[in-house]
């Protein structure tokens, strides 16, 4: 047998030190835009995020409501395949039919600011933006901006209009509910109003809203409609009904794939790839894990995977490491696979993504595994605590949980991850890997993620980075003892009760 000298490491055994912070380092300039398909070097990837995290391929956590929720703020869902193909397919159409533009409450643009500025926060957050200027002009006094940042912000219920909004121009308002959303921009832009209209799910008009000033639009964002976009949703899938269930996905409007696997070091993820990619071409978009090594990893970039995922035996719910002895910890994990990303993008140019998936406790665990070299991370329980995650909100001992199952349980019966292709076994889960549990409720996705990423923005500007790339090259990062653990929490002190702001982890 080979011996590793060096036992594996997990994220919280690990700390960042502080660079210069220079003046620029402010969170409202670090940009977390990420790629998650392959590109050659100089290239831009043809799949990038606005946020590093995706949301795992599990029953308890990625439905279509979920991907709505969290494509609204710039993550990627990637729907569970533990069901059958028509299921599935039914989601992924439910979140591509999904459209949605929004107001940008956090832009801290005023009536002082003009387009450029618009212009330059799209280019630096990557969101869809309209400009609604005073006379509809370029030219004018900015008057709002509307982006595709959010969509639970403006739920239909709460967009109704706004009292001291509505001005004598009601009478036409009333003239045009119920015209398609194409007719009353013509009107709008006809008759030069200030206003933005308000959509159905079926692109009719509900009503128009008058603004005053952006600072009253700051506080009442609405939901309101940017044509054609449409949100980005990915699929997981596995290596026995590929050949059937991926073309259903594509028609159902999948952006991009992932083999779910708890051991992806097979020969037949990279058969799986390779049917795909000589199938459906390269517009067909394939990730590939897990892997937890350079030899895995290395095996699936060859192969063609779009981007490889990193983790075995870290998940809150998985208990492969207790029943099977299989695993790394997830830290030593990345950091191996990242160095093994290096030598492939040195020897040919191509740089293949990586996805550190499972095993986040902490928000600051994030930004560990993208200083260590993730590109985004992929999160289970972080996600599944939300109201829109699939899994039953129960109130148990006075306080509210969800509940969260592995895919590994014998609830969710997903034999196809853990399958070893053998005949007389198919469609068998033997034994269990993964827990059905409760965890507590956290409340709303964008309430929670909103923390999250300023923690996230505010750990890079210590460390002196803008971009992930920046972070990358930058981090310094330190092992700790037992006893540094210890003293990084409150201690020696008799705590009251801490308030639940700045509390989502
Ligand atoms: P976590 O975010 O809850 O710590 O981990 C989520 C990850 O655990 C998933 O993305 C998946 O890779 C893995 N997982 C899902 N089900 C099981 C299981 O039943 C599992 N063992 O390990």
């Amino acid at each position: 047998a080979f011996y590793y000298d060096q036992p594996s490491r997990t994220f919280s055994e690990y700390l960042l030190i502080p660079n210069l912070t220079t003046k620029a380092c402010i969170p409202d300039n670090v940009q977390l835009r990420t790629p998650i398909t392959r590109f050659r070097k100089g290239e831009i990837p043809f799949l990038q995020m606005n946020l590093p995290m995706t949301s795992a391929i599990m029953q308890s956590v990625s439905d279509h409501n979920l991907a709505i929720a969290l494509a609204g703020c710039g993550g990627i869902s990637f729907i569970y395949g533990s069901q059958s193909i028509a299921e599935q397919a039914d989601m992924i159409s439910k979140v591509k039919k999904y459209k949605a533009g929004f107001v940008d409450s956090d832009s801290n643009l005023t009536p002082q600011h003009t387009l450029g500025d618009v212009l330059r926060l799209k280019a630096r957050t990557g969101h869809s933006t309209i400009a609604i200027t005073e006379n509809g002009q370029s030219n004018g006094k900015l008057m709002g901006i509307v982006t595709s940042r959010d969509y639970r912000e403006n739920q239909m219920s709460e967009s109704e209009p706004i009292a001291g909004f509505m001005t004598p121009r009601q009478s036409l308002v009333v003239a045009m509910e119920g015209v398609s959303l194409a007719e009353a921009n013509e009107t709008i832009w006809q008759h030069k109003l200030n206003c933005l209209p308000v959509i159905d799910k079926e692109d009719r008009l509900l009503h128009l809203v008058f603004r005053k000033d952006h600072d009253s639009l700051k506080e009442h964002p609405l939901e309101l409609h940017d044509s054609n976009k449409q949100l980005i949703v990915g699929a997981g899938i596995n290596t026995r009904d590929y050949k059937e269930r991926v073309p259903a996905l594509i028609e159902a409007g999948a952006d991009i794939f992932c083999i779910d696997s708890s051991d992806g070091y097979s020969e037949w993820q990279a058969e799986t790839i390779r049917y795909l990619k000589a199938t459906f071409g390269e517009r067909v978009k394939v990730g590939a894990g897990n892997v937890v090594d350079r030899e895995g990893f290395l095996y699936l970039a060859e192969a063609g995977a779009d981007f490889i995922k990193v983790g075995i035996g870290g998940g809150s719910i998985c208990i492969t490491r207790e029943q099977k002895g299989i695993g790394r910890g997830q830290a030593t994990s990345v950091i191996e696979v990242a160095a093994a990303r290096q030598e492939y993008l040195d020897k040919t140019g191509i740089y293949v993504p990586v996805c550190s998936d499972g095993g986040i406790v902490h928000d600051y665990h994030i930004v560990l595994a993208l200083a260590m070299g993730a590109d985004f991370v992929m999160l289970g329980r972080y996600f599944a605590r939300f109201d829109e995650s699939p899994g039953r909100k129960v109130l148990i001992g006075g306080s509210f949980v969800k509940e969260y199952w592995g895919e590994g349980s014998s609830r969710a019966r997903n034999w196809h991850r853990y399958d070893h292709h053998s005949e007389t076994k198919a469609g068998k889960l033997e034994f269990e890997e993964g827990v059905d549990s409760f965890i507590p409720y956290a409340g709303r996705l964008k309430d929670n993620l909103d923390i999250t990423v300023s923690k996230i923005k505010s750990t890079m500007c210590n460390c002196g980075a803008l971009t992930i790339p920046e972070l990358q090259q930058k981090a310094r990062l330190t092992t700790v003892s037992s006893t540094t653990i210890v003293e990084g929490g409150a201690h020696d002190v008799i705590q009251k009760e801490r308030s639940s702001q700045g509390m989502a982890q």
